[in-house]
């Protein structure tokens, strides 16, 4: 039994290996992760699901691009999704995989299942299909002859295939969706669904052709054909669970909430509760559906390079503040823009003014005023009781909001709480108390409120800062596991040691710190050289250029060379980027390269130009188009 008797599942989608992860991807993930880590604070059993989805054209399409096979590829970017989790601090329980036997060995008892029980028959269908999307399209959702996901010219296929017989469902899935009002939420995806439902449902090819793709789960019933990859993808959320009659799917799956981005929500919303239906599992406890990141006003997709550096933002400023960024930004549910300037410009004013200056100025006063150990408070006033009555609101506050994945509100509760803290300071003045030995109750109140508030602090914001908050529970001695059930107001042992805190969050004040200069070329100190005159500047043949060819130079471990298009002509660069990037990775990129340099001869191969690359916190990125250009195009 957990300490709250509660239990809470969640998953993220899995997602595509066709590319690596991007600021999409941990948002999503980042979100899940603080919401799993605030259940377990509150005493929940938990168990927290993400993983990867390696199935079907989009995949066999990438591996074939790459060179490689389809299950080598998965490999190699399944790993990196989890590399990823793992520096981001994701404390996920379990990480599936669509390829792994325990996965495809429920979905076909799944499909067994229904095959058995008459819901899924043979068929024929004609329509306009994306292959990007992997689905047909139907007449209404097709918008000027093109995909409305990715605005590129539809497919008409016709080909025999099994059919789920979803449309049976429609009556009972309205029903259950308008019985349930937070079954779908925010309202605005559970009224979307809701809209697709008053239109007839068809029901949902689950099989390909292996003649045209074999790169996926064979049925049981019929192995010319493969699964689905949605019908194969969503059943992810059951399969990690294990066998249905097993403890794990017994505990967990009465619980389960799925967290998606708003672009699957039709997937999610109207054939997976259908799938279960007809399965005979009970449904999801919620769909909570956050909306999408925009980079500058423009969409974001995977193949727009700065989508992965924003990432990479992580690196530069640390875990804590991208994830609180990214949480105090979105409004969960509705679309938000993603830039560095926001996210530099709360950094500063959030962590390092409001709650880094909070935890330093607090540390420091008790150090200097009550030699490091929570004096007991002497008679409190009016000023400490607002601030424990607004403690207890706050905790309210945030329960309520978590609750509904409000995270930004959450988020917004702690803040007031902090920002009501600093103005406590500034209107008692410890340091003039200090100097009357007749206020010495006095100070000791404020001081130990101070103290209070901040273990409270470091308790409760231990889901969405984990480093920061087991920084503040440290300079207050508190060790072992937080728990939400000890932030009762009132709880700090005087005697408790306190010492101070180092700056939590040092303000940013280059925002352009991590620099870029040509990969090998020695690092600069930003700001450290003389200015270079335009003259100089126009010297410098800057080109895009497409890479065709990567091979690692043969007995170094850091040169690369690449055999890149300027359009007229071809060109060897040898660039020092082994560590960073895999050679096949970088096949196909336009990047863009200094191209009237002397050349140089590096490991016995000529480089007859540099390629450009950024770098900082111990990470590299080759420079790539924000959109696209034509080989040999003049950079300026
Ligand atoms: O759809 N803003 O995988 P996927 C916010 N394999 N979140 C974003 C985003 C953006 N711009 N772009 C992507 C798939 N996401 C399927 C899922 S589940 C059974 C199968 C996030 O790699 C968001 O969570 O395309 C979105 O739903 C997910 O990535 C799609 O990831």
């Amino acid at each position: 039994m957990s300490a709250s008797g509660r239990t809470f599942y969640l998953t993220t989608p899995i997602y595509y290996v066709n590319a690596t992860p991007h600021l999409g991807h941990a948002y999503t993930t980042i979100i899940a992760d603080a919401m799993a880590r605030y259940r377990r604070l509150a005493g929940d059993r938990v168990w927290f699901l993400t993983g990867t989805d390696e199935h079907g054209d989009k995949i066999a399409q990438a591996a074939a691009k790459a060179g490689v096979a389809p299950q080598a590829y998965a490999d190699r970017i399944a790993a990196v999704f989890r590399a990823t989790w793992d520096r981001l601090g994701i404390t996920y329980d379990d990480f599936i995989r669509t390829t792994e036997p325990r996965h495809q060995g429920i979905v076909q008892q799944i499909l067994q299942k229904l095959w058995d029980a008459g819901e899924i028959y043979f068929g024929k269908y004609g329509g306009q299909y994306c292959f990007g999307c992997e689905r047909f399209y139907t007449d209404k959702e097709i918008i000027d002859g093109k995909c409305p996901d990715h605005q590129t010219p539809l497919t008409y296929i016709e080909e025999e295939n099994y059919f789920f017989k979803m449309s049976k469902y429609q009556e009972w899935l309205l029903r259950e969706i308008e019985s349930r009002p937070d079954l779908i939420r925010p309202e605005r995806y559970r009224n979307e669904i809701l809209g697709f439902l008053r239109e007839p449902l068809q029901d949902l090819s689950i099989s390909r052709p292996k003649s045209r793709l074999s790169w996926g789960i064979p049925l049981p019933f019929d192995d010319r054909f493969v699964t689905y990859v949605w019908f194969d993808a969503l059943i992810n959320y059951v399969s990690a669970l294990g066998e249905v009659s097993g403890e794990r799917y017994r505990t967990f799956w009465p619980h389960v909430q799925h967290l998606i981005g708003k672009d699957i929500l039709k997937p999610h919303g109207v054939y997976w509760p259908c799938m279960l239906k007809a399965a005979g599992l009970p449904i999801y406890r919620h769909l909570n559906v956050h909306g999408y990141w925009g980079l500058g006003g423009g969409k974001m997709s995977k193949s727009i390079g700065n989508v992965v550096e924003a990432l990479a933002l992580t690196e530069k400023y640390g875990n804590d503040a991208f994830r609180y960024f990214i949480m105090r930004e979105m409004t969960f549910g509705l679309d938000a823009n993603f830039s560095e300037e926001a996210l530099v410009a709360r950094f500063n004013a959030d962590l390092a003014n409001d709650l880094g200056n909070l935890a330093s100025r607090a540390t420091t006063l008790i150090a200097n005023f009550a030699k490091g150990t929570i004096p007991a408070p002497g008679p409190l006033t009016a000023a400490e009781e607002e601030i424990g009555t607004m403690w207890a609101r706050v905790r309210g506050e945030v329960d309520a909001a978590m609750e509904e994945f409000a995270f930004q509100r959450a988020l917004g509760a702690i803040w007031e709480f902090i920002g009501l803290l600093n103005r406590y300071i500034d209107g008692q003045q410890p340091w003039t108390l200090a100097k009357d030995a007749a206020k010495r109750g006095r100070l000791d109140a404020v001081l130990y409120t101070l103290g209070e508030a901040l273990r409270c602090l470091g308790i409760i914001l231990a889901p969405f800062l984990p480093e920061a908050a087991r920084r503040i529970r440290g300079a207050l001695d508190q060790t072992g596991d937080p728990h939400l059930a000890d932030c009762e107001w009132g709880r700090l042992v005087p005697g408790t040691r306190a010492e101070k805190v180092t700056p939590l969050f040092p303000r940013v004040e280059d925002k352009a710190a991590a620099g870029l200069a040509p990969v090998g070329s020695p690092p600069r100190e930003a700001g450290s050289d003389a200015l270079a005159t335009m003259d100089e500047f126009a010297r410098l043949d800057l080109r895009v250029a497409q890479v065709i060819a990567a091979d690692a130079v043969p007995k170094s471990r850091k040169l690369v060379k690449l055999t890149v298009s300027l359009g007229a002509e071809q060109r060897t660069i040898v660039a020092g980027i082994a560590e960073h990037y895999a050679p096949a990775d970088l096949v196909g990129k336009k990047i863009v390269i200094v191209a009237n340099l002397e050349p140089a001869t590096l490991m016995g191969v000529e480089s007859q130009g540099m390629l450009l690359a950024g770098s900082g916190g111990g990470r590299l990125a080759v420079l790539t188009l924000d959109r696209d250009l034509p080989p040999g195009a003049r950079v300026q």
